[in-house]
């Protein structure tokens, strides 16, 4: 699976060019330490094994071996004790080696004179906590609280203790935060009304399903290990369907691929709903004993749903609907794993809910091999001890204020009563991966006073007056668990932090200092401490037995352990639903605003002008604006495209390599073409990414456009990424 390339001389030079641009940054070089790596692991001098975790926002958070010689990575591998990760990493995992070391990481904190300039000048930790904490007091003076500063943190950095970042906030007072996400949320709150939460299956219980559909979900980028898992069932006689408007990479290992016209994945399974009703297909023992509202659903499917009509919305046959839903209601069990790729509509959440009711109908909740598949929380119930801090004593108001995360520059822009005015960005690249870029610059230029913490000179980074360096996970401890395996890993320091780097917590404690310093009481973040104890303060009873651990010790012991119970989901039943049961009619849904049945919602259609749906998706080579920056992955690919189908093409007189303008009314993106039969007339597809040195970002014409649901589960609604309609023109 892994797609790991060797270093080559070409990348070597390229990686030697760039130090020496840095180096006026006062930023050393750092490719030069391969030759130095490669001799060590020749030698195998002083080498020892560190466990280490990957905390990206990644459904497989691995887990790492990381090889030290003399202070320095020498290799890093998947640790075979878990047997989820099976001793491998993905393409991206296998360059940590090159992330750690590479030239442009910033290692120093640095002010830039005038925001956006490039006029950087690396300043001292002491120079850069007196201004940001001088700023901090300033604005609380003027304007009687911390309000005016506004947190955005989400999913650079996963691992328990980066919650330090909102625990910063919370240490100073009141202040803004950036709340939603702009990653599951219509799917949450889906299956939130149905289920009572997210709740998903072992991944590694795959291996008992008899048939599984993935249902717009992309694992052979997204989450490679699970594919080994498909892949075993497979060969077991587990018949694997892919739905997805894309031939994905996954779906090429398919048994079957249906090409679904977007956003209409509700019309698909209500259709095979209505088959399966007509035909006696459903379980009505398993409803009877655990649904309510069955009557109710089953009414307006036959009242309401035709397969002609499904196949009309879907654009696929009849025929092909009929199979899939006899296949799938009489294949026991047969297991759907919903991805996060087709909620991101505006009804993303109605079509989520459609597609759990099929689990429901045919008994196949609660069940070894059965499902709906989406993620799970089950296994984060730590301390959150770096992020739970009070507000210093005196401080006045009501508590946080929220804005959307998925609106953040207009949001930023509208804040009144007390304006925003200053910005603290960690583990966020609001810049590459918000949609309406536009209008998120000119929040960034709003500002008063802008602080980064980072590894990278990336977009947003830019739009900053101060950046403050941090570490990579193998450079400061930490604890990690998935959203969707139930492992737990251990993150241990490994090497010393790069140049003068430092965990988010040590920016807080370090802030604290200075805050107290000049004004005593002003925060309340600990102004020291040993970053080890902090990780085993995460720790409670109710985890340690979660994963069957007699105390922490233990779990330093193993470094890698999988939760003993929980693992098959709903398996007793005990819903979390106002009912305790099953909801194929949700009050809650109504409330906030959605139909009680998962009923179809109409999808977006293209508004003239503006003939294709520009789908952007998750790209193989980086997770968001992480990875596709290190010099191995440039070797692989260096720049970004745009997929358009042949006819297409052809009616454009575009070939494979013409910059072509992908626009619409709210900007433009030019990029290279690339001419491919597995995406359909009416589609384009543009993988997000954030390329260090080219001018790309798709989201310069992605509108803030809200999905149907999340605002429950998560605060704020999901956004509609892929009902982004555009044009496109040669160059
Ligand atoms: N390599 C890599 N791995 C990642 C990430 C990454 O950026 N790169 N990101 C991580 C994160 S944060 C996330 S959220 C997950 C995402 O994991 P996935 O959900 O697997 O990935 P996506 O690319 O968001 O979307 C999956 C598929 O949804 C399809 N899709 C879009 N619209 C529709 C629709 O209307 N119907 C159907 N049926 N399919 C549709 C897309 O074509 C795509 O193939 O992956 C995580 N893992
Ligand atoms: N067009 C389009 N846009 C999308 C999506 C899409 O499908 N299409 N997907 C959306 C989704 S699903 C998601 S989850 C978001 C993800 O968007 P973000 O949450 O912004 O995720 P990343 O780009 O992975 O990480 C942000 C930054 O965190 C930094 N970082 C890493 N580790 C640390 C650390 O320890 N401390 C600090 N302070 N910083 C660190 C990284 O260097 C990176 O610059 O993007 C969304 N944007
Ligand atoms: S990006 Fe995902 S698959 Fe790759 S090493 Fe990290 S957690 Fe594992
Ligand atoms: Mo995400």
């Amino acid at each position: 699976m892994s797609e790991q390339c060797k270093l080559s001389r070409r990348t070597f030079v390229k990686g030697a060019a760039a130090a020496g641009a840095l180096a006026s940054l006062g930023l050393t070089a750092g490719y030069e330490l391969s030759g130095l790596q490669q001799a060590k692991a020749q030698n195998n001098v002083n080498a020892q094994t560190f466990r280490n975790a990957c905390p990206r926002n990644c459904y497989d958070t691995c887990a790492i071996l990381t090889t030290v010689e003399d202070g320095v990575i020498t290799k890093v591998t998947g640790n075979p004790d878990n047997t989820y990760t099976r001793g491998k990493l993905c393409v991206k995992g296998n360059s940590y080696t090159r992330m750690v070391y590479a030239p442009d990481r910033i290692k120093y904190p640095m002010r830039q004179k005038g925001r956006g300039s490039g006029n950087w000048e690396r300043i001292s930790w002491d120079e850069a906590f007196t201004e940001i904490a001088q700023n901090i007091l300033k604005i609380k003076e003027t304007y009687g609280s911390t309000l005016p500063i506004c947190l955005n943190k989400y999913s650079g950095n996963f691992d328990i203790m980066h919650y330090g970042i909102e625990g910063t906030m919370a240490s100073i007072g009141y202040t803004t935060r950036a709340i939603g996400t702009p990653c599951w949320p219509a799917g949450i709150d889906a299956q939130t009304f149905d289920f009572g939460t997210i709740y998903n299956n072992d991944p590694e219980d795959i291996l008992n399903s008899k048939y599984l559909i993935l249902w717009g979900v992309n694992p052979a980028w997204c989450a490679v290990h699970s594919m080994y898992i498909i892949e075993e069932a497979k060969k077991n006689g587990c018949k694997i369907i892919a739905i997805d408007p894309i031939l994905t990479a996954t779906a090429s290992r398919a048994d079957m691929f249906i090409q679904i016209k977007p956003s209409t994945d509700g019309a698909l399974a209500l259709g095979m709903a209505k088959y399966i009703y007509d035909n006696n297909l459903y379980d009505a023992d398993w409803l009877i004993r655990n649904a309510k509202g069955y009557e109710e659903f089953f009414g307006y499917v036959n009242n309401n749903i035709t397969l002609e009509w499904a196949a009309e919305k879907t654009g696929i046959p009849v025929a092909v609907i009929e199979q899939l839903a006899r296949e799938y209601a009489t294949a026991d069990p047969a297991n759907i794993w919903i991805g996060y790729g087709m909620q991101r509509h505006t009804n993303g959440g109605a079509n989520v809910r459609a597609i759990d009711a099929l689990a429901a109908i045919t008994g196949n909740v609660g069940k070894k091999g059965g499902g709906a598949q989406y993620a799970q929380l089950e296994t984060w119930g730590f301390n959150y001890h770096a992020m739970v801090k009070p507000q210093p004593e005196g401080t006045t108001g009501d508590g946080d204020r929220g804005i959307n995360m998925n609106n953040f520059g207009a949001d930023v822009l509208a804040a009144q009563d007390p304006p925003i005015k200053m910005m603290w960005i960690a583990a966020r690249n609001p810049v590459a991966q918000d949609p309406e870029v536009s209008v998120v610059l000119k929040a960034f230029e709003a500002m008063d006073f802008v602080v980064t913490a980072d590894l990278f000179m990336n977009d947003t980074v830019k739009m900053s007056d101060i950046v403050l360096p941090v570490t990579t996970p193998f450079e400061s401890p930490g604890v990690n668990v998935s959203y969707w395996h139930y492992w737990l890993n251990l993150n241990e320091q490994a090497i010393k932090p790069i140049g003068e780097c430092k965990n988010d917590v040590e920016i807080a404690m370090g802030l604290s200092a200075k805050m107290n310093e000049l004004s005593p009481g002003s925060c309340t973040y600990p102004t020291s401490g040993d970053l080890d104890e902090w990780v085993e303060k995460e720790f409670n009873d109710g985890i340690l037995k979660q994963f069957g651990l007699k105390d922490f010790d233990e779990l330093k012991q193993k470094g890698t352990v999988k939760a003993k119970s929980g693992l098959i989901a709903w398996e007793r039943g005990n819903f979390r639903t106002p009912s305790r049961k099953y909801e194929l009619y949700s009050e809650e849904a109504e409330k906030f605003g959605n139909h009680p049945l998962p009923v179809y919602v109409e999808e977006m259609q293209a508004p003239s002008g503006y003939p294709f749906r520009c789908i952007s998706p998750h790209w193989k080579l980086n997770i968001h604006s992480q990875f596709q920056n290190i010099d191995w992955m440039e070797a692989i690919n260096d720049q970004p495209f745009v997929e358009i189908h042949p006819n297409v093409a052809k009616r454009l007189g575009i070939q494979t390599g013409d910059a072509v303008k992908v626009y619409n009314d709210l900007g433009y993106v030019q990029l290279a073409a690339k001419i491919t039969g597995t995406i359909s007339e009416d589609t384009l597809v543009v993988y997000e990414a954030w390329y260090k040195n080219k001018n790309f970002n798709i989201n310069y014409t992605v509108k803030a456009i809200p999905a149907d649901m999340g605002a429950k589960a998560t605060g704020m609604p999901g956004i509609a990424f892929h009902d982004n309609f555009v044009n496109i023109t040669k160059v």
